[in-house]
């Protein structure tokens, strides 16, 4: 098939062929001729967003929500620099999305020109690829390139920077185009060897544990993963970004690791002796101090990408593979052994540290609210059928805590980047990628008021996503830092040294949401089910909570696991043959 266009409408054209539905972003001078062709299409809904920035998260969102390609749009300049952080964000979290931006005209790149800025040079070490087109011939390959690159093995941001001219010249359409990809060829199958000698360490090992991270659900490997813990009945630990890949109800989960992670999850990776690391980066935030991290454990570590294996901790077995490949193949590998591991002691221990360390925290005789309890009450008359999306902070660290997720990819967050401002325009994608499921955003007051101007995108597209502040009138997590670390100097972090500013429901309401407030425990009931009810328009709860609320159990920066408390000054005990 070819045709004569312009490479405008190739573009559009390309993205219509891709199976893009949703773009999200805000027209400008270098952009604009993409911008004519966009409004004729009848498959391209284009998302007018109030900053760029959401339209990079809202494009994070989509994608997490559907397991398809978020697309975002901008102009040069700053509309394409506005989308730095987004892309950053997705590049940390291996999130697939595709950047398109405009740029000057060839003949101006690298004058200074009005709107400049070398996009394809700022995003190089924070996108999996990206490509500066200047030939319209070359369009619709790219496209069909940068979608490839984006989804295909270990998901990530592509951008495509466009310039002006290159959208304004004739070209012709040629539709498939011939993907030039030499030397990328992503391992999707493990090598059965690796996979042999991993089954037979399970067999082998006393105190073995699955930490499972998000590439176990980006393989959609949730269902594997059931059958393979199942199947050897070793303990399971979900990360951040793997929350709900593993049922939190089932008797095998111990709960998150790492510095805000339940005691029994930590506790289990320091006392482990086989750790299989699937779809996990071995993360700081998990790790703690890298060299006191679970002394006694081999590693098997399964990634997708290679660059991942021993970057952090040396594997003894490294298996490069997709990471429900490499599950099936351990399921039918651990079969195959005559030989079963026994963890019925290391059961007995892990229990014993459940039943020590449950999941807690404080009230306050004030009458005030807790934020955890604000959290269970979501959870309990929520439930885990909707997605949730979280900002950065305090309420970050509850909502993966004291939210049940059952599901696999029903907690949207920035783990990585830990990106304030991310919440809210990623439930917006989320729910437009998702329209049949109830979508709550758990933000805090300081990360909303970074991107609270989707609400005002929501409300026009008809996007009634929810909106539960965390409101503590502070940027809590950091005020907790100041409490334990810095001797209680509360330095800029207080956000109401003048009360109610912003309020937050006249905002909600100047957005055209419900704005609702609960300001007390028995409240919180009542005001979850009336913003249930609410589904024509967005709604946004301030759920006004004590500014003292802290986020436990806490692994301090830098120090070891060991050293977890599970409140302040409280550690746990552990047995004593450790
Ligand atoms: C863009 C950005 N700036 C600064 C930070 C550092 N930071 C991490 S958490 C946090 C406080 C967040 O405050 P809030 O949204 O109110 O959440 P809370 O911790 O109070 O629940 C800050 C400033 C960050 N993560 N991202
Ligand atoms: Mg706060």
């Amino acid at each position: 098939m070819t045709e004569q266009m312009t490479g405008a409408q190739a573009l559009v054209r390309a993205l219509e062929h891709v199976g893009v539905d949703t773009v999200f972003g805000i027209p400008g001078g270098a952009i604009l001729p993409a911008y004519d062709p966009l409004y004729d299409s009848a498959k391209v809904r284009h998302v007018l967003v109030r900053h760029e920035q959401g339209a990079g998260h809202a494009a994070q969102g989509y994608a997490q929500a559907t397991g398809r390609v978020g697309v975002c749009m901008a102009t040069s300049g700053p509309g394409a620099t506005n989308l730095v952080t987004p892309i950053a964000d997705a590049y940390m979290d291996s999130v697939p999305i595709v950047a398109i931006t405009g740029q000057v005209a060839s003949a101006a790149i690298g004058t200074d020109a009005f709107q400049e800025a070398d996009i394809s040079g700022i995003t190089m070490p924070i996108t999996k690829h990206n490509f500066l087109v200047i030939n319209p011939d070359d369009i619709p390959r790219t496209i069909a390139e940068a979608f490839h690159i984006a989804a295909t093995g270990r998901p990530g941001p592509v951008l495509v920077d466009i310039a002006k001219d290159a959208l304004q010249a004739m070209t012709t359409f040629q539709w498939p185009p011939v993907m030039q990809l030499p030397g990328y060829r992503p391992v999707t199958r493990p090598h059965s060897k690796q996979i042999r000698e991993a089954a037979k360490l399970i067999a082998d090992a006393k105190r073995p544990v699955l930490y499972v991270g998000g590439g176990v659900h980006k393989a959609r490997a949730a269902a594997e993963l059931l059958e393979f813990a199942e199947l050897t009945g070793i303990p399971v630990v979900t990360t951040l970004m793997a929350r709900g890949t593993f049922p939190d109800s089932h008797r095998q989960h111990l709960g998150m690791p790492g510095m805000h992670g339940s005691v029994p999850a930590v506790g289990a990776l320091q006392r482990s002796d086989l750790i299989i690391g699937l779809g996990v980066r071995f993360d700081d935030r998990v790790t703690g101090q890298l060299s006191t991290f679970a002394p006694h454990a081999k590693i098997v570590h399964a990634d997708i990408d290679p660059a991942e294996i021993s970057k952090n901790r040396h594997a003894d077995v490294p298996i490069v593979g997709d990471c429900k490949e490499v599950i099936s193949d351990l399921i039918a590998a651990v079969r195959n052994e005559d030989r079963k591991g026994d963890y019925s002691e290391w059961w007995t221990q892990l229990d014993a540290y459940r039943a020590t360390y449950p999941r807690g925290y404080d009230e306050f005789e004030d009458g005030s609210l807790a934020p955890q309890y604000v959290m269970e009450r979501l959870s309990a008359l929520v439930g885990p059928d909707a997605i949730y999306t979280a900002g950065v902070g305090q309420h970050q660290m509850w909502a993966a805590q004291f939210i049940g997720y059952e599901n696999p990819g029903t907690f949207i967050n920035s783990g990585g980047a830990g990106t304030m401002g991310f919440a809210l325009p990623a439930a917006m994608g989320a729910k437009m990628g998702s329209p049949d499921t109830t979508v709550w955003a758990i933000d805090g007051d300081g990360c909303f008021q970074m991107t609270n101007q989707e609400l005002a995108t929501c409300t026009i597209e008809g996007v009634p996503i929810k909106v539960a502040i965390i409101n503590n009138g502070n940027l809590g997590m950091v005020r907790q830092w100041q409490t334990l670390f810095y001797n209680q100097r509360y330095s800029n972090t207080d956000l109401q040294t003048v009360r109610r500013i912003p309020d937050f429901v006249k905002l909600a309401e100047a957005y055209g949401c419900v704005g609702l407030r609960c300001e007390r425990p028995e409240d919180v009931d009542a005001t979850i089910k009336k913003a249930m009810e609410i589904n024509d328009v967005p709604v946004v709860v301030d759920f006004v909570v004590h500014q003292d609320a802290m986020v436990w159990p806490m692994v301090a920066a830098g120090t070891s696991n060991d050293e977890i408390k599970f409140a302040r000054d409280m550690a746990p005990v552990w047995d004593s043959e450790d």
